[in-house]
């Protein structure tokens, strides 16, 4: 048999920080509702959160680095939401949205891309607690599974 790594989604002792962005707050607020509900959910205090506010999704990634180099967070969830209609540089803040927190993540400590990024504002309201789901749930769920991971890989 192989040695199977996975990372199970039961808290243990893990120090979370979310970085969620002001721009579209009606959507960025049921995300981080999402994602402080889905901690909670699977054990973690709130003593062990961290919610820090940006102005936009392209502020994202400086904060994002931050956090990881303070050394005082197992994982960081970035959250935002990008939509198509509201800009006509779209692609300039989706893109350097999701490349720079993907530059953050290039540590030891993992950086979780809940950023929507959506054409049209019916689809990110269908992502941030509707019929698709919460984006900022699953990204939570996904912060905790890759620090049990990443205790596990060692
Ligand atoms: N920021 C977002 O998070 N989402 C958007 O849809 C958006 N639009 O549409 O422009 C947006 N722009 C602001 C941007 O993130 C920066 O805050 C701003 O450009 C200042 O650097």
């Amino acid at each position: 048999m192989p040695r199977i790594l996975e990372g199970d989604l039961v808290d243990r002792g893990g120090r979370y920080s979310i970085v969620a962005s002001r721009f579209n707050d009606f959507i960025t607020a049921r995300l981080l509702d999402g994602a402080l509900d889905a901690l909670r959910r699977h054990g973690v205090p709130d003593a062990a959160i961290t919610v820090v506010w940006v102005p936009g999704a392209f502020e994202l990634p400086i904060v994002c680095r931050r956090l990881v180099a303070s050394g005082n967070y197992d994982s960081v969830i970035a959250l935002g939401a990008v939509i198509r209609g509201s800009t006509a540089h779209f692609d300039y803040v989706a893109g350097e949205a999701a490349k720079g927190v993907a530059a953050a993540g290039g540590g030891n400590v993992p950086v979780i891309f809940g950023v929507l990024t959506t054409d049209t504002i019916e689809q990110a309201v269908e992502r941030a607690g509707s019929k698709m789901g919460n984006k900022g749930g699953e990204a939570a769920v996904t912060a905790i599974e890759m620090v049990n991971l990443l205790r596990e890989v060692g």
